[in-house]
């Protein structure tokens, strides 16, 4: 299969904890290249526009006001079905439900400080990569 791409976001609880390297280190073992990444802090409309499609669920106002609390770092990772595969080592949205050894079950709180978001279908992943980056920040 061809090389595809995600977009991931190490979110608040886990850039405030330390653990953007221990994350992207879990990424860079199951073979997934991180070929863009930046340490950003989002605004409130950013964080809006970027879960629009949340917009009408309940936890929509905890979630955005949550991603602006304290920088994130969104990346961009290559590999074979990198998608799958980043939602495989991510783990349940829950942590509690998470498998052993993801992420998610290693360092989430909960399930809104969750530590890490990944694209969910090749046209979310390519609309989530333009929203944060431009061509010439991506160099595979
Ligand atoms: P993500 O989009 O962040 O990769 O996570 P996901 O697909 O596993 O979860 P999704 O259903 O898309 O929800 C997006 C994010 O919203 C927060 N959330 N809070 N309080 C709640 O019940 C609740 N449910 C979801 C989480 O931060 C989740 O990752
Ligand atoms: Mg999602």
């Amino acid at each position: 299969m061809a090389l595809e791409r995600t977009f991931s976001i190490i979110k608040p609880d886990a850039t405030k904890r330390n653990l953007t390297g221990a994350i992207a280190a879990k990424f860079e073992e199951a073979g997934l290249r991180i070929v863009a990444s930046k340490r950003i802090q989002l605004t409130l409309a950013q964080a809006q526009a970027f879960y629009g499609v949340h917009k009408d669920r309940p936890f929509f106002g905890e979630l955005t006001e949550f991603m602006i609390s304290e920088p994130i770092v969104v990346q961009v990772l290559e590999g074979e079905n990198a998608i799958a595969k980043n939602r495989e080592v991510m783990g349940a949205t829950n942590p509690a439900e998470a498998a052993e050894g993801t992420i998610r079950k290693e360092y989430a709180l909960s399930i809104g400080e969750n530590s890490v978001h990944g694209s969910d279908a090749p046209e979310t992943a390519a609309e989530e990569i333009a929203f944060f980056f431009s061509g010439l920040e991506l160099v595979g």
